[in-house]
């Protein structure tokens, strides 16, 4: 984009248009931006133009401190943290960056004297949807925190043309169309043509001696493409650090054969938008289970090869020698996705600088952590050896080399137990053979931590055990954490000036001040502003609702709400059979006294798999049926918002009376979510689950809705030969419940339609809803007796807000600064 060179304009205070922080600096640049780079002016210009003449205004603004913040790296050369992560769920950036810039409300003043809502140009940006959910919102959470707390770091990731796709509800159905978010520009980028690497992929290894007679390995790859990187400038709250997102994206096209992996015709609607077929082309929208695709192990082998390499180009220019790059990075590696980093530092250590053997080793075994999300054993990534080969070859034999000589330290270490190496071992021999990612990031890692306590620990009892046994010096916990910026402040306004007036500024960055609200929880008339604030998020909820689905919602009714990927062990159809068992209740007593409650649903479900698929169809099923009958009108209201994003989660966490977080014990690794509704007053209904049990023991177990087996019961139920019929026979509302799914009642009369969902429930159910449900049940009536009493309720909801301060992220990246990467702030002047 190139831009006019005034950079200053007469009358104009003095300030320059392009970082003045005026309101009429602010009117001027806007205007100047909406002629010069729109080549527009005010009466003709469109939606689309203003938010572009906006984005280029806060932009110029955020390059003024991200120059500031280069030069000031320069100079200390610290210490940097490099994450990389597969995903990346930033949501919009207008809103955040003029928050965190603190000109929201010059700016709002100055498109006001143009006529012009500010409002309206935030609702207008489309969000990058680069991940597909907890993960990547993770991450996202970790960059604002990270360039808050003005510590050096750049997010390394793949800038996907296509992100997560766009859910539609068509009959009930989910239907993926694909997400062209780049369609109309994206402001918030910088492109960096010159900032590109080379990307092998693979052709075979020749084994050679050179002139002075040393092993050298040269990879002959089949083909060579590009990857050039893509930047978005990230800000701090209140500071002047902006941190790099560094995205790389695939140049050259490669000839991809998308049409084999076809799932339910996904890939194949994105062929159809397409012209090229590149690396970088599209999400794979799978959450937690692993997919073992080739296009899915070439793109990671793209952005880590990339990312290495622009480090080692950023370390070149310290004048450091490269046996000491672990000096200056440390590399995160989110989940297993970038595992394979441990294998591609080796390589670019060996075969580039030609280190030996045992230093390579030693500086890559000082630059990785690892972060394990998932306890799941369907969703550990593996690669088959003959696609691993195919592509990596020489990663492959590198891999083979780091695993021998584990194996012979593991076989030391433990003479009379061949079996541990066999566990151990990177390769699982167990036909057809496959590389473990988890193991090489073990292995490779000077830390390795899970997401919540209980998830730690059920690491090191479980799927990581052994490596826990060999290095229990390793092992973590770094309990997650999410943005009290985005998902407080910028959410929920009327609740941020609130904590302004009672507890004065300071709190958005160190969230333990709230527990000042404490004092004020049994007040009468701070309950009532504390109800009308959430009164009010629940009425710009319903404006949205009915904007989505064509449905009202009452802002007097319980809005109990469930948003998340759609996924069995999250267990959303355990909420639908305490949904049917309302109806039921009131179909049998029409008379009967209930608290109206409106239920919300959100989320997607991976394109292929079936049953998270026909659990969106029940939601929808149970919600048609349920909204248009008379006897339940004005007590029971079932909604699903389609395409549950970022954006929409900020208009549904400050709305919500009741955050269900229901998973089977032990299964979800931490869950985010909980926090975001937690820090805007809703009471959580959950089970001793990931993060629940934190959130709990601060929040205080008065202040909590406990059900449900613990993650022990949960392994001994299962083990016993868990019979879930017993259940069912046992329980009249439940058998109810079952057969009424089970007579096509909710499918217009087909029997068909849902029987795999209650066949599994009544022969399998290996996420225990059979198990949970009377006690879940149990427990929504108490939320319901709660909910009658405004002043507990309300007491409940301010003591959520008041002890809810350890989960911010600030907190979480503070103990990754501390414990695992060893980094300090260094605070940015504006030049
Ligand atoms: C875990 F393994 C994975 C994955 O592939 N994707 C994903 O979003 C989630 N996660 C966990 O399921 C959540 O419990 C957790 O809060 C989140 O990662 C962040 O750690």
């Amino acid at each position: 984009m190139t831009k006019h060179n005034n950079t200053t304009k007469p009358g104009g205070n003095g300030e320059s248009i392009r970082t003045g922080m005026s309101e009429e600096a602010i009117r001027l640049a806007f205007l100047d931006n909406l002629f010069y780079v729109q080549g527009r002016f005010l009466e003709v210009a469109s939606l689309d133009d203003k938010y572009k003449a906006l984005a280029y205004t806060v932009r110029d603004r955020l390059l003024h401190r991200w120059v500031s913040t280069i030069r000031t790296y320069q100079q200390a050369n610290p210490r940097t943290v490099c994450y990389l992560s597969a995903e990346y769920l930033p949501g919009p950036f207008m809103g955040l960056n003029l928050l965190n810039m603190g000109i929201e409300e010059p700016t709002r003043k100055a498109l006001q004297s143009l006529g012009i809502d500010l409002e309206s140009l935030i609702a207008y940006e489309q969000e990058p949807g680069l991940g597909n959910g907890g993960l990547g919102r993770l991450a996202a959470c970790f960059m604002d925190s990270l360039a808050t707390l003005q510590i050096p770091a750049t997010s390394y990731g793949i800038r996907y043309e296509f992100g997560i796709f766009q859910q539609d509800i068509r009959n009930g159905e989910q239907v993926e169309t694909t997400d062209n978010w780049l369609h109309y520009g994206n402001p918030w980028e910088v492109r960096r043509p010159q900032i590109s690497y080379d990307v092998k992929i693979g052709g075979h290894t020749e084994h050679y001696t050179n002139e002075q007679g040393l092993h050298r390995v040269r990879w002959v790859p089949h083909e060579t493409f590009r990857g050039v990187a893509i930047d978005t400038p990230i800000l701090g709250h209140d500071v002047n650090t902006v941190n790099l997102m560094r995205l790389w994206r695939a140049e050259a096209a490669e000839a991809l054969d998308f049409h084999a992996f076809n799932e339910g015709d996904y890939y194949g609607a994105v062929l159809r938008e397409v012209r090229s077929e590149t690396i970088s082309k599209v999400l794979y929208p799978n959450d937690a289970p692993e997919i073992g695709k080739r296009l899915r192990l070439l793109q990671q082998h793209f952005f880590v090869t990339c990312s290495l390499q622009d480090m080692m180009r950023v370390h070149r220019t310290t004048g450091m020698p490269i046996e000491r790059f672990h000096e200056k990075f440390t590399v995160q590696l989110n989940d297993t996705h970038p595992a394979i980093a441990v294998a591609e530092l080796m390589r670019l250590l060996l075969d580039n600088h030609h280190l030996d053997w045992d230093t390579a080793w030693h500086v890559t075994r000082h630059t990785f952590a690892y972060t394990n999300h998932t306890l799941l054993p369907e969703a550990l990534e593996k690669w088959p050896i003959p696609l691993f080969q195919s592509l990596l070859p020489r990663h492959l034999e590198i891999i083979y080399e780091i695993n021998s000589r584990f194996l012979d330290e593991v076989r030391q270490r433990y003479p009379f137990d061949p079996d541990r190496a066999q566990r151990l071992s990177i390769i699982d021999e167990t036909l057809p053979r496959h590389v473990r990612m988890a193991h090489l990031a073990c292995i490779g890692s000077f830390a390795i931590n899970g997401v919540a306590e209980l998830h730690s620990q059920l690491l090191k009892e479980t799927v990581l055990r052994d490596f826990y046994e060999l290095w229990p010096e390793k092992f973590q916990n770094k309990t997650n954490g999410v943005t009290p910026r985005r998902f407080m402040l910028l959410s929920n306004p009327g609740l941020g000036s609130l904590l302004n007036e009672t507890l004065g500024h300071g709190w958005e960055t160190d969230l333990e001040q709230l527990r000042g609200l404490e004092a004020h929880a049994d007040d009468p008339a701070f309950q009532e502003r504390w109800r009308q604030v959430k009164r009010q998020r629940k009425e710009a909820l319903a404006g949205e609702v009915h904007k989505l689905c064509g449905i009202d919602i009452t802002p007097t009714s319980l809005y109990d709400v469930q948003v998340k990927r759609i996924h069995e062990y999250k267990r959303q159809h355990l909420n639908l059979l305490h949904i049917i068992t309302l109806y039921n209740r009131i179909k049998r007593n029409p008379a009967l006294d209930i608290v109206p409650r409106t239920f919300i649903f959100g989320g997607k479900s991976a394109p292929g798999y079936a049953m998270a698929k026909l659990i969106i169809r029940l939601i929808n099923a149970v919600a048609e049926m349920v909204n248009r009958d008379r006897d339940v009108a004005g007590r029971l209201k079932v909604v699903f918002l389609p395409n549950f994003s970022v954006k929409l989660g900020q208009w549904v966490y400050p709305a919500a009376d009741i955050s269900q977080q229901i998973s089977t014990a032990g299964k979800e690794a931490s869950g985010t979510g909980n926090m975001k509704f937690s820090m805007n007053g809703a009471l959580t209904i959950g089970t001793l689950d990931g993060a629940n049990v934190e959130i709990r023991e601060d929040v205080g177990a008065e202040n909590f809705f406990l059900f449900g087996l613990d993650a022990d019961a949960v392994s001994h139920t299962l083990a016993n030969g868990y019979r879930p019929w017993d259940y069912y026979n046992a329980n009249q509302e439940l058998k109810d419940v079952i057969d009424l799914i089970a007579s096509g009642f909710f499918a217009h009369g087909d029997r068909s339609l849902f029987q795999p969902l209650v066949d599994h429930l009544l022969q399998h159910d290996s996420y225990l809803l059979l198990a949970d449900y009377a006690d879940y049940i149990a427990c929504q009536d108490q939320v319901s007796a709660a909910y009658r009493d405004p002043q507990r309720w309300t007491r409940m909801s301010i003591l959520n807000v008041a002890r809810i301060g350890k989960f911010s992220s600030d907190r979480t990246i503070a103990e990754y600064c501390r414990d695992i990467w060893k980094v300090q702030p260094v605070p940015v002047k504006l030049d």
